[in-house]
């Protein structure tokens, strides 16, 4: 049996991840398991939902970095044994937002490669998605945590840009890595254009058995 694959839908704040990860899942046919990050309810989950949350909860920058990374190992496991039993999985962000938003501090020290450090050894995704939106600020809830305020967002797309052009050159010249612009498109439309790109990169390469690692 062939393994399941791994997608990502990343992007910035409010472009729209949850909801095509979720509207995903439900198409594709092989029991796909849906994985978001960060995964709020384990312990390390509950300590970023604290500092998401609550402005007075203080971390160093350091620290909630590496907590970010720790909450992917947490459910690595996981995720290989479901594609091993030719699951797909979908992930609601993953790495590139842990290296990027991290990144985008312009802390000392903490740079791309620093930030992508403890990522090493974790699963590369098959197919990755990264979504914009420029009226995503509009949308309801942004504002409420943590992260959300316009200046910031520059900074991490430009990191995002950073990481996808660079770092991740060779994944980006090989077309692994989707750019969708959301602006003006419906749920519906948008959810059309992931599921085609899926279905041509299943169809093209079904029997890809290795596994890719950061
Ligand atoms: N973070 C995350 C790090 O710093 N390091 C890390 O390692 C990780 C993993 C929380 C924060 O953590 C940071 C990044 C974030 O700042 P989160 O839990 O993913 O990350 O954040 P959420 O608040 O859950 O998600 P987002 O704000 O990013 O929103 P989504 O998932 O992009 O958007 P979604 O689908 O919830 O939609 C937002 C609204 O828009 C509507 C939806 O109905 C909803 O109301 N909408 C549309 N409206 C019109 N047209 C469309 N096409 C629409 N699509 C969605
Ligand atoms: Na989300």
């Amino acid at each position: 049996m062939a393994r399941g694959k791994l997608i990502l839908i990343e992007g910035l704040d409010r472009t729209g991840k949850s909801t095509q990860a979720a509207k995903l899942v439900e198409s594709l046919s092989n029991q796909a398991r849906l994985v978001k990050f960060p995964e709020r309810s384990t312990p390390i989950g509950k300590l970023i939902n604290q500092y998401l949350k609550e402005s007075e909860t203080h971390l160093a920058d350091q620290a909630i970095h590496l907590l970010f990374s720790a909450n992917r190992w947490e459910v690595a496991e996981t995720i290989k044994a479901t594609l091993l039993e030719g699951r797909d999985v979908v992930m609601d962000r993953y790495v590139y937002s842990g290296i990027a938003y991290s990144a985008a501090k312009a802390v000392p020290g903490m740079d791309v490669q620093w930030c992508a450090q403890p990522e090493k050894g974790l699963l590369k995704p098959d197919l990755t998605f990264f979504l914009t939106n420029s009226e995503s600020e509009l949308r309801k809830g942004f504002g409420d945590e943590r992260y959300e305020s316009s200046g910031f967002q520059t900074k991490v797309r430009h990191e995002f840009e950073t990481i996808f052009k660079n770092y991740e050159s060779q994944d980006y010249k090989n077309n692994h890595i989707v750019f969708l612009d959301t602006t003006g498109k419906s749920i519906e439309q948008v959810h059309t254009s992931v599921g085609s790109a899926v279905e041509e990169y299943i169809q093209k390469n079904s029997d890809v058995e290795e596994f890719m690692y950061f």
